[in-house]
């Protein structure tokens, strides 16, 4: 065993059948993708009401359009680090999973994991705010290239925004209630590489907690839900995950052998 030494956590992973995950910025870290609130944070500089919110598109569209195309490039270099794998072979190991994450930025999905609940949308994707229209990342860059003057337009003429959930945005209703469907039934509830200061994805690990779930959280700083977790790893995700799955599957398989 690596990492899990703990008797109540092994006691909880060798029977749990539902397990739920919400991860954060953190996880992305390691694929060279900043946080929001870290030293090298994007919101050391301009905060999140500057730049992440639909008032501050609308007056001023270029900036906030160059800020998001200057974090799809960082993401279009990037690639998944061994935490978004190991989430990927926990989504294979368990009979009933939830993968919820906060991140914007796809690399669930391009470490194989399916059925991502993308809580705050995804960057790579762009509408036209007047018809609706979508635009793929490709046909997006096309059209930011040829405006020198950086505002995005529409062939309707409406201003092209990002598919992300900007503050003061609802969240995307069906993520949001499945997303809150999957803490409350889960066994165990991973909170991964998330300050938990943003709501309402901040509730779920306590929404969780409150019924009944096995509280874990992997993260090399203390967070806003800290103090109430079950069973804490300090650590970065992408050296703790791969320990934590590589111990469940031993578990598993003891599980199997004692049973037999
Ligand atoms: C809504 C998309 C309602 C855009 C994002 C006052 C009090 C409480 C709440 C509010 C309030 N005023 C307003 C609110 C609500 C507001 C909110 O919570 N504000 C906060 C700032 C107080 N929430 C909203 O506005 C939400 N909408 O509530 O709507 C409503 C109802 C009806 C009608 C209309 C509206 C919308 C919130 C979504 C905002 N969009 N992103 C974009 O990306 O540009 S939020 C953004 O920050 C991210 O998506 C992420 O979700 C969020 C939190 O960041 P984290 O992921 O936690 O990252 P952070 O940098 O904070 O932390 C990184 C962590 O990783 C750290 O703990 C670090 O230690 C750790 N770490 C670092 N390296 C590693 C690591 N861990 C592991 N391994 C490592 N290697
Ligand atoms: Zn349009």
């Amino acid at each position: 065993m690596n990492i899990l030494k703990n008797d109540e956590a092994i006691q909880q992973l060798k029977n749990a059948k539902r397990i739920a995950v919400l991860t954060g910025a953190g996880v992305s870290a390691e694929s060279g993708i900043p946080t929001f609130r870290g030293e090298e944070g994007l919101w050391t500089k301009l905060s999140p009401h500057e730049m992440a919110s639909f008032e501050a598109f609308y007056n001023n569209t270029a900036i906030v359009s160059e800020w998001y195309h200057h974090r799809r490039e960082i993401i279009d270099k990037s690639n998944p680090n061994p935490g978004h794998y190991a989430l990927k072979e926990l989504q294979d190991l368990t009979e009933d999973f939830s993968l919820i994450t906060q991140n914007v930025d796809g690399l669930h999905q391009r470490a194989g994991s399916t059925d991502v609940i993308e809580l705050h949308g995804n960057i790579m994707e762009n509408y036209c705010i007047n018809c609706n229209r979508q635009f793929s990342h490709e046909e997006f860059d096309e059209i930011y290239r040829h405006n020198s003057n950086h505002i995005p337009h529409c062939f309707c003429g409406g201003l092209i925004r990002p598919n992300v959930v900007w503050f003061g945005e609802q969240l995307p209703e069906e993520s949001i209630k499945k997303a809150y469907q999957a803490a409350i039934r889960s066994e165990v509830f991973l909170s991964v590489g998330t300050s938990a200061q943003v709501a309402p994805a901040s509730d779920l690990p306590r929404h969780a907690k409150q019924n009944g779930s096995y509280l874990i959280e992997i993260n090399p700083n203390q967070t806003a839900i800290s103090d109430i977790v079950s069973l804490r790893f300090e650590g970065l995700s992408g050296d703790i995950l791969p320990m934590f799955v590589e111990d469940l599957k031993e578990i598993l398989s003891n599980n199997q052998q004692t049973v037999r």
